[in-house]
This record gives structure tokens, C-alpha cells and sequence, in this order.
């Protein structure tokens, strides 16, 4: 549908502030440095800063942790500094939306502290506590039972209250000893998810979240929004697929739309937007959270393009062979999906997932590739997420070892699949880490060819990419050919043209083995956009509709105007013509 909305002609820059700019020194990244940098983002072109988690947290999960909803983490800055963000980014017209992390709190909230002083405390019933099964109901044989894979105290022999894994490997519950019950954790166990069907707990949140609202920022990317609704009784997974065990059971629960409603009741009084990052959801319930007759949300992230390389026994934390043609149905899939109903976001990376150059492009022609990747994500129907570093063609870290590595879901799914036995060697699990690891998106953002890339006058808590000494931003920046400079142009683009934003999709090369090409249309204004996802040389017999006069608006390569009837692509090269 094309009702004009600020949010679907916009661009968004997610800022992971822990490793984007260090202003005083202490190795991490705050606030003050964002600040610093928002000439940058503005020269670029961005519409909306996305800042990850920046509330009062023991950081067990880089801020996905909350302690205080309402307070910011000493690490970052202060409040003031927060407000000095706002304000700079909205004195260059550009927005804010924050990270809502309301699946789960940290385990140092003041509402689990007091949670787990006893069972009837007043706090307790914010969470999800539950008696442990013995062996017998959980129909486990003794010999099976292995107290070590649940942390428990010696002398408890029980299960949890049902099989749930959480995504960071091991069980969804852990065994609380002073109170003797379990609770639930879909993440770290220092993550304890909220209990959704507590009145208290949805008040709460809905008021934290118009006291932000109040401030004036422009909305908020939810996190994984589709898990807060649990089933009645809790029970045991059933779908040996599910992406972790139990996820057929809390993703889209019973009460989601209830309580995602609920949620945009809130947001109805602002003009703002929300994405709800979704684990699990196809087209159909996109519809239903984001449609004209649906909950409200603006946009949900989908992750079915960013599980085509999952390896056959499933789970990221696996490795498989994708194609292109996967890539192209997938994501042909979703914008035809939502073509006259809801809204698309458009992402290929994120701080949870490794670099989309080494992921979907070829190190060998890193600027190509770069500049090919970027031409899809701002020439389809949807919203484009770029993160941090995209815009200079920024790659995965070459990890030595886990010393290197800090994120708890890499840390922790290392040590279940080695519990496991489903690495046959060291060699290959850090191949895994090198091509999955979160810690690929982590690494400072790289400035400049200075010490610590220009990103800290100290060692930064992440190691810097060696390769900072030709890819980074000041380079970029004097280069005019460079993958900065091409997605200044992409951007631009987008802005001066409705057809970007607003133009039917419609897919020209189903079948083609290298060559993914798409038309735009919009009125009479149409564009063909041509890309050859491959390292090889190839042609493209284009339909005799297209042949003919055209502009060429955009192109990583030196090619000309006008499209011919077989047209030969060089390795990585993307064009975007506008038809007469
Ligand atoms: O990620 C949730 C999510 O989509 C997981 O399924 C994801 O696959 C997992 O985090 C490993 O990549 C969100 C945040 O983006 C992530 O950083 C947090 O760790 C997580 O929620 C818990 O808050």
C-alpha cells in the first residue's frame, strides 16, 4: 500500500554505540562519541539513528540486559549526554529510535532482586517461576540424568518444568536454590523473562515506554517482540525442527496480538514507528502485526534470508551452503508477500550477525560486492536497516581464538556443541566463530588508519579488524570512488525518487544462475535494476521490453546508458537504469 509514511522513505543506521566511537578513553564506546560523529551520519544521509541498548545493565549481553529502564549505563554517559543526542539529531533533522528490550529483564533489576527473596514477595509473579519435574515425570532414566548440564546443587535431582532450550545453548530455565523453582530464561540465564500475563508487568512497560516517548524520540525496535506471550501450562516443544527447543511452544504465543496491540495503543498518540524484531514469522502474521486491519507495528525484522546458510542439523550454529537463487526467492518471497499489505524492513546485517560482505559478497572484490549488496538493500520496496561500518565495506574478524571472543551467545554455544562432541576439531569450531560469531559485527568501527583505528585512545574491549589500515571511513571519505561515496549516492537516490520508496517489485530473472534483475514501477516512472551476484564474468539476455533507451542512475562499474539486448556483466556489477 503506498499511504505516504516519514518511516517507509526512510533510511536507518543502526548504531552499536559499545564499539562505534570511544570519547573518553576507556576502551568502550558511549554516547558523547555518537555525538560526535552525527556530521558523519548526516553527510552520509541517514533519516533514523537505531541506537542498541544504552539503559543502566551488568552488560552480561552488551546492554540486552536491563537493571533500569529509565536510567542510562554509566559506561555510556548520562542522561544529559542522551539528551544532547536527541537534540543533535534532531537539530539536523535526522531521528532516534530506541532499542526495547522487554522480553526479559537483567537478573540486577531491582524487580528480580527482590523476585527471588522469597516466593510470595511482592516482585515475584513479574517473572516466570515454576517446580522443577522429577526424573520420572520428565521420563528420564537415572543413568540419562546429568545434574551438570543444569548447574544444580548437589543432592537436587530434578528436571525443568519442561524441555525448552535457550538460544544461547543449554536449558531455557535455571534451578533458583533459595527459593527451590525454576525460572525461565529464553536467553543467559542472568536474562530472566518477564511474565507477560502479570496486569503489573504490562502496566509497568507500557508506562516506561511513554516516559520515553515523552522525551521526544521517534520510536523503538523491539526486541524479539513475538516471544512475550508463553502458552498456558508451559509444555514441552513438539517441533524437533524449531529453531531452538520449545520455539513452536513462545514464538507468536496465544496472547502476541493482545499484547502487541496493547503496545501500539501507546505508540498511537506519537508519530512515530516500531519495528518488532521477530525470530519466527512468515508473511501471513507480518501481515496480521503490520497490516492496514493489523496491530499496528510499522515493520518487523524477518530472518528467513539470514538462515540459508544454517548447516543440515539445523541452527545457527551450523554451517551450509546457500545460493543465490535461495537468497532471491526468499526475499522475492517477502516483497511480493507484502506488496499491497504491511511493510518491509530490508537488512542483511546486524550486530547479531556477521558481515554481510564476507556472508553474501566475496572479500576478493570486497568494494564491488560492498556497493552490489548495498544496490539491492536501497533498491527494493521496504525500509533499508545499514549497520554500522556497511557503508565502508567493513569485513568479519579474522578470530586467532575464543580469547578474543566476548559474546555470550558465541561463548555459550561454543561450550554446548563441544558438550556435545559436534566439533571434530579446534580448527573446525573456530572456522564456525570466524563465519557466525556475532563478534564479526563487534569490532570498533574503524575511522581512521590511526592506532585502534580511530575509534579509542585505548585498547578497545574488542580487538580492531587489521585491516583498518585501508578500509576505514577517512579513507573512504577522500576516495570518490569508494563504497562510502556510492552509498551517499544510493541514499540520495532514494531520496529524490518516489519509485524507490513506493514502486512495485516485480522479479525478471527467476532462473538466471548469477544474475539477480528486478523492474521498480511506479506510475509511469519505472527502473530495471541489474545485478550479477557472482564472481564471474556473465551475460544477461534481458526481454526485448526492457532493450532500448535508459539513463543509468547508478552503477558500481563505468558502464553507459541505454540497455542492450544481451548485456555482459562484470564480476560483482550492479546497475540501476531508469527506463524511458
Ligand atoms: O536477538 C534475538 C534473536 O533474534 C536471537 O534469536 C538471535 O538469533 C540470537 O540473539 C543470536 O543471534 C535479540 C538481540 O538482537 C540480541 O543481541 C540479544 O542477544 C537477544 O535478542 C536477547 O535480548
Amino acid at each position: 500500500d503506498t499511504d505516504r509514511k516519514w518511516w517507509k522513505e526512510a533510511v536507518v543506521y543502526q548504531v552499536y554505540p559499545r564499539s562505534f566511537a570511544d570519547s573518553d578513553g576507556d576502551g568502550v564506546g558511549d554516547i558523547p562519541g555518537v555525538l560526535d560523529r552525527l556530521d558523519y551520519l548526516d553527510e552520509l544521509g541517514v533519516d533514523v539513528v537505531w541506537l542498541n541498548p544504552v539503559y543502566e545493565s551488568p552488560g552480561v549481553d552488551n546492554g540486552y540486559d536491563i537493571a533500569d529502564y529509565r536510567a542510562i549505563d554509566d559506561q555510556f554517559g548520562t542522561m544529559d549526554d542522551w539528551e544532547d543526542l536527541l537534540a543533535g539529531l534532531h537539530d539536523r533533522e535526522m531521528r532516534l529510535i530506541m532499542d526495547l528490550v522487554v522480553n526479559h529483564t537483567s537478573d540486577e533489576h531491582d524487580w528480580f532482586q527482590n523476585a527471588c527473596e522469597s516466593r510470595d514477595a511482592e516482585y515475584r509473579d513479574y517473572y516466570v517461576w515454576r517446580e522443577g519435574r522429577s526424573l520420572e515425570e520428565a521420563g528420564v532414566s537415572d543413568a540419562a540424568f546429568d545434574p551438570a548440564v543444569y548447574g544444580l546443587p548437589a543432592g537436587v535431582r530434578e528436571l525443568p518444568p519442561n524441555d525448552w532450550e535457550s538460544f544461547f545453548g543449554g536449558p531455557a530455565w535455571s534451578y533458583h536454590e533459595a527459593t527451590g523453582e525454576w525460572y525461565l530464561h529464553i536467553f543467559d540465564e542472568r536474562q530472566p523473562d518477564l511474565n507477560w500475563e502479570n496486569p503489573a508487568v504490562r502496566r509497568e512497560i507500557l508506562d516506561m515506554m511513554e516516559w520515553w516517548l515523552e522525551k521526544g524520540i521517534d520510536g523503538f525496535r523491539m526486541d524479539v517482540i513475538n516471544l512475550i506471550s508463553k502458552p498456558e501450562g508451559l509444555p514441552d516443544g513438539e517441533d524437533p525442527d524449531a529453531i531452538v527447543r520449545g520455539a513452536d511452544q513462545f514464538v507468536n504465543g496465544p496472547r502476541i496480538h493482545e499484547y502487541v496491540s496493547a503496545i501500539h495503543d501507546v505508540l498511537a498518540d506519537y508519530d512515530v514507528m516500531s519495528v518488532g524484531e521477530m525470530a519466527e514469522v512468515t508473511v501471513e502474521q507480518a501481515k496480521r502485526y503490520t497490516g492496514r486491519d493489523g496491530d499496528g507495528m510499522s515493520m518487523v525484522f524477518n530472518f528467513d534470508h539470514l538462515r540459508l546458510d544454517f548447516g543440515p542439523e539445523g541452527g545457527r550454529w551450523s554451517k551450509g551452503e546457500w545460493s543465490m537463487a535461495d537468497l532471491r526467492e526468499t526475499i522475492t518471497h517477502w516483497q511480493d508477500g507484502l506488496e499491497d499489505d504491511g511493510w518491509n524492513s530490508l537488512h542483511l546485517n546486524n550486530h547479531d550477525e556477521p558481515r554481510m560482505v564476507s556472508r553474501f559478497g566475496d572479500e576478493e572484490y570486497r568494494r564491488e560486492s560492498a556497493k552490489l549488496l548495498g544496490t539491492l538493500l536501497h533498491t527494493l520496496r521496504g525500509t533499508p536497516y545499514m549497520y554500522q561500518g556497511e557503508e565502508l565495506g567493513m569485513t568479519n574478524y579474522p578470530f586467532e581464538s575464543l580469547t578474543e571472543v566476548r559474546d555470550v551467545d558465541t561463548l555459550k554455544n561454543v561450550e554446548a556443541a563441544r558438550r556435545e562432541g559436534r566439533f571434530a576439531s579446534e580448527s573446525e569450531m573456530l572456522d564456525l566463530v570466524r563465519y557466525r560469531s556475532r563478534d564479526n559485527a563487534r569490532t570498533p568501527m574503524q575511522w581512521a588508519d590511526e592506532e585502534h583505528a580511530g575509534f579509542s585512545e585505548s585498547t578497545p574491549w574488542m580487538p580492531v579488524n587489521p585491516n583498518y589500515t585501508e578500509v576505514n571511513a577517512a579513507a573512504e571519505r577522500s576516495d570518490p570512488d569508494s563504497v562510502f561515496h556510492y552509498y551517499r549516492r544510493l541514499l540520495a537516490f532514494r531520496d529524490e525518487n518516489d519509485v524507490v520508496v513506493y514502486g512495485d517489485y516485480d522479479l525478471q530473472t527467476p532462473n538466471h544462475e548469477d544474475v539477480w534483475a528486478y523492474t521498480r514501477t511506479l506510475d509511469d516512472d519505472q527502473l530495471f535494476v541489474v545485478l550479477n551476484f557472482s564472481d564471474d564474468e556473465t551475460t544477461y539476455d534481458v526481454s526485448a521490453e526492457f532493450v532500448g533507451d535508459a539513463s543509468l542512475e547508478l552503477s558500481n562499474y563505468d558502464a553507459e546508458d541505454g540497455v542492450a539486448a544481451t548485456l555482459s556483466l562484470r564480476p560483482w556489477e550492479a546497475r540501476v537504469y531508469r527506463l524511458a
